[in-house]
């Protein structure tokens, strides 16, 4: 017999004389060694907890109210990475995010994220709740006015704008605006009519994506660049030459529910190498389920190629009239998206630069 089988056989058999006292030591040993474990996976579920789509939000609100805005940029980012399937809670996430970068006096990025939450809700009109959309215009309000009264008009409309856009009624909301604002405010905003920005194709989220898909292949991805006629970047793709009989038509998502008060829209595009281009527009009769589709030519155009489409026609009653003929209801009728359509012919380079609401000339309200 060696040494080692004797050691194997001492710890395989405790010897009788240890007793009790050795359980309940080796059990309090246990226990202290299990308990920094223990505090670990609480710690860690408390984490998750913090952000996942179901509690992130009161844990933001509460760092909000604490000015602990770092947390609140923590918080965010731990719930945009747990997402996955359930992501409709990003919207909040976005608008948080730009109350925290706000806080921290980072405007460029405050603007950039509340954007990105009036772009996400577009595009979950059906899941966004009527209380993120109003604490959204409060504070696109509150920012706009902030900026205004600093002298960055240029801020100041794009913080209106996303605030309009992530309202969920824009048209009624530039009403609002334009009812309120001072007539200094005004002219420091506005030059001629007032207008808020639906979509200035400036981030990559925000790019055309074909509406057609068999006829995708035509089309390049997407990209952003610094080509514009109103400042800022375009959204340009580029479309192989199309020999076939259908057109091609790029829209991005948008959301304007339709009212009987007059607005129109102003689109800045370019279409170089294409002829006879014209501005898309696509409703959504959400319980009758129908999409039609309206088509208008050029108004102008101006320097470098760029056309301008502006389109002031009654849309309400216009599509009502359609909706009649066809037998639906037109009630909840919406602009969901617009573009631009191009006819067959060579191969072509597109941009979209901006997207503008405004209230035609003789609607605007006076200032109280
Ligand atoms: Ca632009």
């Amino acid at each position: 017999m060696n040494n080692k089988v004797k050691v194997t056989e001492t710890l395989a058999l405790p010897q009788p004389f240890l007793g009790w006292k050795l359980y309940v030591v080796l059990v309090i040993l246990l226990t202290l060694a299990l308990a920094p474990a223990f505090w670990f996976i609480r710690a860690a579920a408390t984490e998750v907890t913090k952000y996942s789509a179901y509690s992130f939000e009161s844990y933001c609100r509460e760092a909000l109210e604490q000015q602990d805005f770092a947390q609140v940029l923590r918080i965010c980012a731990g719930a945009a990475r747990s997402a996955l399937d359930q992501d409709t809670h990003l919207g909040l996430a976005y608008l948080f995010e730009a109350k925290a970068h706000a806080g921290l006096g980072d405007i460029p990025s405050a603007l950039a994220h509340f954007e990105a939450a009036a772009r996400f809700w577009v595009r979950r009109y059906y899941a966004t709740r009527p209380q993120d959309r109003r604490e959204a215009e409060a504070f696109g309000r509150e920012l706009g006015q902030s900026l205004l009264g600093q002298g960055d008009s240029q801020g100041a409309l794009r913080a209106y704008s996303a605030a309009g856009v992530a309202s969920g009624d824009p048209v009624r909301y530039l009403y609002d605006l334009a009812s309120t604002l001072q007539e200094e405010e005004k002219k420091a905003l506005w030059v001629a009519e007032p207008f808020i920005i639906l979509e200035d194709f400036n981030s990559v989220e925000a790019a055309p994506a074909p509406a057609l898909e068999p006829q995708a292949e035509l089309v390049s991805a997407a990209s952003i660049e610094a080509a514009s006629i109103t400042g800022g970047n375009s959204a340009t793709v580029s479309l192989a030459a199309n020999s076939g009989a259908e057109a091609l038509r790029l829209s991005v998502p948008a959301y304007v529910p339709l009212g009987p008060k007059p607005f129109g829209l102003r689109a800045y595009a370019r279409a170089s190498g294409a002829a006879n281009v014209q501005w898309l527009i696509t409703y959504w009769f959400e319980a009758a389920h129908v999409s039609t589709m309206t088509l208008d030519p050029p108004s102008g155009t101006l320097e470098m190629g760029w056309l301008e489409f502006s389109i002031a026609r009654p849309f309400y009653q216009e599509r009502k009239e359609a909706a009649e003929l066809e037998g639906y209801a037109a009630d909840d009728g919406f602009i969901n998206g617009f573009g631009i359509k191009v006819p067959p012919g060579p191969a072509s380079q597109v941009s979209l630069d901006r997207v503008d609401l405004y209230l035609p000339a003789g609607t605007a309200p006076d200032a109280p």
